[in-house]
């Protein structure tokens, strides 16, 4: 299979454009998008779309007690799928929720979210990844700048971008409490990276990430053409949809507060994983399914 987006090959950083569209589903169909021109529009241009008010004030509270009953139900857990911040025995993600988990199985395929999904992506989706990621209020520490779309292809194989992520805020996402950082305009725009993937990366990456972080002058060069950064703050129930190549980071949390979302990232069917593009082994499922790539969207409603 032909390397459409190289990383992480060279010693020099490379910036090329886009190879894929942003919308999967012709704009002609705009019509019959559960989404406005306007959010179109905008998701196209910027790379991320934030939603309110998609799910009911007792939906959410009903997912903040679920999260916080599984972080407190594996305080003491030894689990490869529970990553702990990488200076205290906190918990900082959570992998693979969707099939460990009825509760979030159901969100996972809830109907609301997969119309949306559907017509980005343009085809029926699965999950490639769930997580938790929980950022403790003092301990929860920062997220490198990293597109998602780098590692999965680079570490998972996952062919063009036509996946995307969508995270559920389930504590309020402050300004000060270490949101979401996106760079607009940046999935437009593919950054090869320097570096090469040690086998294993992800036990280190997950914590930390070093390999697969654009240099400096690249994530400048970006900033500069969309014009600034953009950060996803919000209550509690606010979704962020951001596609598969949005450049992104976070702070950490030195707030009280925590700042805790649930993420989905769905994969079109016709985008499913190959061999990993760096030549390293797979990683495991619970971090890139291989696996369960049925079409979501036939049996589960949100109960
Ligand atoms: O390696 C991964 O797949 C994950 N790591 C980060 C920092 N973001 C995306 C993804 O969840
Ligand atoms: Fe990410």
């Amino acid at each position: 299979m032909q390397d459409f987006y190289p990383s992480r090959v060279s010693d020099k950083p490379q910036i090329t454009k886009r190879k894929d569209p942003v919308i999967h589903t012709d704009r002609r169909l705009d019509h019959e998008a559960p989404l406005s021109k306007e959010q179109l529009d905008f998701y196209e241009k910027n790379g991320f779309l934030q939603i309110e008010n998609l799910f009911s004030e007792k939906e959410v509270a009903a997912m903040q007690k679920a999260i916080f009953e599984l972080q407190d139900s594996n305080k003491h857990t030894q689990s490869d799928k529970i990553i702990r911040e990488p200076d205290s025995d906190e918990i900082r993600s959570i992998f693979s929720v969707d099939q460990d988990d009825e509760y979030f199985k159901n969100i996972a395929g809830d109907e609301r979210l997969l119309k949306i999904v559907n017509h980005l992506l343009g085809s029926d989706v699965y999950v490639h990844q769930s997580r938790i990621n929980y950022k403790p209020g003092f301990s929860g520490k920062e997220f490198n700048w990293h597109s998602d779309f780098e590692t999965w292809h680079t570490e998972d194989g996952m062919p063009r971008m036509r996946a995307l992520s969508m995270s559920i805020a389930l504590s309020d996402n402050y300004i000060h409490n270490g949101p979401l950082m996106l760079v607009p305009g940046s999935h437009n725009y593919y950054v090869s990276c320097v570096g090469e993937t040690p086998e294993n990366n992800y036990k280190q990456s997950l914590q930390t990430q070093k390999v697969g972080v654009p240099d400096n002058d690249s994530l400048k060069w970006l900033v500069e053409k969309g014009g600034g950064l953009s950060v996803a703050t919000g209550k509690a129930g606010t979704i962020t949809i951001f596609e598969s190549n949005t450049m992104h980071a976070s702070t950490s949390n030195m707030t009280p507060y925590p700042r805790n979302n649930l993420f989905m990232v769905y994969n079109s069917v016709e985008n499913k994983l190959l061999e990993p593009f760096s030549g390293a082994g797979k990683r495991p499922e619970y971090i890139a399914v291989r696996k369960t790539t049925e079409p979501l969207g036939k049996e589960t409603v949100l109960k």
